[in-house]
């Protein structure tokens, strides 16, 4: 079984997509067994594989290398569909920009529409050399 961890930026993205709907929930911090540091490049990301075992807790470290915007996702194909419009209002309000995130306007912006926060626990959205952690429980074996 295959789902996705997407890098989602403004132009290109990987998506390896499933079937799976079910792909787990945010995970316990006390309940991690594995930690993994991603590295995001422009084009491609480090590792680029990574198995999962069923019900294993991952904490991603994740470093934004390269010199976009980039967005660490771990979704199902849907998932990414619908959240696209979500990442495209955020480019039309010009808060997600090629280089960087104006957190101060997405504030702003999050008071009148909560869904401008972009705050999800599955994803973490990072300017050029930011980091940032995800801690995910898997519910199914699966590589990524
Ligand atoms: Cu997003």
């Amino acid at each position: 079984m295959r789902f996705v961890i997407i890098l989602i930026l403004l132009f290109p993205s990987f998506a390896l997509a499933g079937p799976m709907k079910v792909i787990g929930e945010k995970g316990k911090p006390s309940e991690v067994t594995r930690t993994i540091t991603i590295k995001m490049h422009d084009n491609y990301y480090e590792p680029a594989e990574i198995n999962v075992k069923k019900d294993e807790t991952i904490k991603f470290i994740v470093l934004n290398v390269g010199e976009l915007v980039h967005e660490f996702n771990i979704a199902t194909k849907e998932m990414h569909i619908k959240h696209k419009p979500e990442m495209m209002m955020l480019v039309e309000n010009e808060i997600l920009l090629l280089d960087r995130v104006d957190k101060e306007k997405m504030k702003q912006m999050a008071k009148k529409n909560p869904s401008m926060g972009h705050t999800h626990s599955n994803s973490v959205l990072l300017s050029p050399g930011e980091n940032g952690e995800l801690v995910w429980k898997f519910s199914n074996k699966t590589k990524i």
